[in-house]
């Protein structure tokens, strides 16, 4: 793997001193500060104004109590976080995480990935992240409701159109955006829609929203290839994960010509040859929300349930890591390698692991890093905030173009900033370099603050 720059290992030092613990968090700088080595040699001013030291430490954090009642009438307390990491491109942007693995260090390695993600979609956004360790498996819509109205009875006070915007992430959907924009609207007595997006569409919410991510992805995956003059057509495609990601990445796969293969979620995966069928996979998930083994036995046929091994063991021509992070490790890389993958790009946010990235770096496999391919969702966000701005609501047609045009713009930035920076064909070197220098410059107008 390769190395941190000597200029910057002392910020490095001091991310890991300050940051005891936070495992993930480190992960996600690290990756950062190795690509940014080739900019402090051309650009001093970065180092000198402290501006990587200071993109490093949050503007402001926040831990809360959320206290709710269960439908048996006792008492449960969750932890709600919200990491308002930089606001120099616009207000604060990024998801809500409804986890039981959620800790400060998840949200802090989400939000600063978030900060270089918004500033790739070239839009006014900012980054943040946050979360609950609430886990929204295995609770009623009640239960649900009651502690989505705690939670935003304490995030309202730090939250609003110009200051801090949330939007989903795992465990956050539809539903429990419903009920955080209900009782914001309630304990604030304004409609005031562009305070939270992923909205249903009969309330303030944007066309695609829902599809974005998956289908930036995907939009983005079919730029790699046309830039090598390939396309979707006849290729075996492997999707970890069955969420909001995965489910519409598998989506636009098939209309694009590929075949998925293979889909999983936190128990296991399954092997559908013909290619998994959007519709079973969006009753299962969506309207159910059962496990994956219910896939199997609503789709019958030859579906294999896979329980022993990985997703990544099933062969395929591109891998879409679109779960969690550090689904896919450096083993699970060699096993795709030798299956003759060429493609790898993260829908989920850094969910191959740094090993894994090495393996696919010396194998010659295009991989794209999520702070660049799983941007649509965000970007698709900012999109619902011009439209609640200008109260207006654009068409399907509209949206998804806009949203094309975005993960190509991305695209073509990333591909002509590792050009430029000397490492051709590294869109993780892109991804990062150019979304540094975007903040970094509003940054130093900004002056010390
Ligand atoms: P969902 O909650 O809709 O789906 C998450 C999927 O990942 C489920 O299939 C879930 O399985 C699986 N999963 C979650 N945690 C684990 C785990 N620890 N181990 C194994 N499987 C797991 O979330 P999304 O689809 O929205 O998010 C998926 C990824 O994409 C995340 O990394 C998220 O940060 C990222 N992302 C999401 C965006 C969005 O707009 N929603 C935008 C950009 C990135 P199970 O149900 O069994 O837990
Ligand atoms: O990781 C992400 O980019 C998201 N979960 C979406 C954030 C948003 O504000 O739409």
């Amino acid at each position: 793997m390769s190395s941190i720059d000597e200029k910057l290992q002392d910020v490095y030092d001091e991310v890991l001193r300050r940051n005891p613990g936070e495992a993930e968090f480190h992960q996600a700088v690290r990756e950062v500060l190795v690509s940014l080595g080739p900019v402090v040699s051309k650009r001093p001013e970065y180092v000198d104004a402290a501006v990587i030291r200071r993109i490093c430490e949050p503007e402001r954090q926040i831990i809360f109590r959320v206290p709710w009642v269960d439908d048996a009438g006792r008492v449960q307390i969750n932890r709600g976080f919200r990491v308002q990491f930089n606001s120099a491109l616009g207000p604060f942007k990024g998801g809500l995480r409804f986890h039981p693995s959620v800790y400060l260090g998840i949200v802090k390695f989400l939000g600063f990935e978030q900060i270089f993600k918004n500033s790739l979609t070239g839009l006014p956004i900012g980054g943040a992240k946050g979360g609950s360790d609430f886990d929204p498996k295995g609770h009623s819509d009640a239960e649900v409701m009651r502690f989505c109205q705690s939670f935003m009875t304490e995030l309202i006070r730090d939250i609003g159109e110009y200051t801090d915007v949330p939007a989903g992430d795992i465990g956050v959907g539809g539903r429990e955006i419903g009920y955080l924009f209900g009782q914001y609207k309630r304990i604030t007595t304004r409609y005031e829609s562009g305070v939270l997006t992923g909205k249903g569409l009969t309330w303030g919410g944007s066309q695609v929203r829902k599809e974005a991510t998956g289908y930036g992805t995907v939009f983005f995956v079919s730029e790699m290839l046309q830039a090598a003059g390939e396309s979707f057509d006849g290729k075996r495609v492997v999707v970890s994960g069955s969420g909001n990601v995965a489910t519409y990445a598998i989506e636009k796969v098939h209309e694009l010509g590929g075949t998925v293969v293979a889909c999983s979620d936190s128990s296991g995966y399954v092997v559908d040859e013909d290619g998994i069928d959007v519709d079973i996979l969006k009753e299962v998930k969506e309207v159910r929300r059962g496990r994956i083994a219910d896939y199997a036995e609503l789709r019958g046929g030859d579906v294999r349930l896979g329980q022993a091994g990985s997703i990544w063991d099933v062969p395929c021509d591109i891998a879409l890591p679109s779960a969690t992070q550090n689904e896919l490790n450096g083993a699970d890389a060699v096993t795709l390698v030798k299956n003759g993958v060429t493609i790898v790009a993260e829908g989920a946010n850094m969910p191959a692991t740094p090993e894994a990235i090495a393996v696919f770096d010396e194998a010659g496999v295009r991989f794209a890093p999520g702070k660049a391919a799983n941007a649509g969702g965000v970007a698709t966000s900012a999109l619902e905030m011009q439209q609640n701005a200008s109260r207006d609501s654009w068409t399907f047609e509209h949206t998804e173009e806009r949203l094309a045009e975005i993960m190509r713009s991305i695209h073509d930035r990333c591909a002509e900033t590792a050009d430029e920076f000397g490492s051709p064909g590294n869109y993780v070197a892109g991804a990062n370099i150019a979304g540094f220098v975007r903040v970094a410059d509003a940054m130093l107008a900004l002056g010390v603050i």
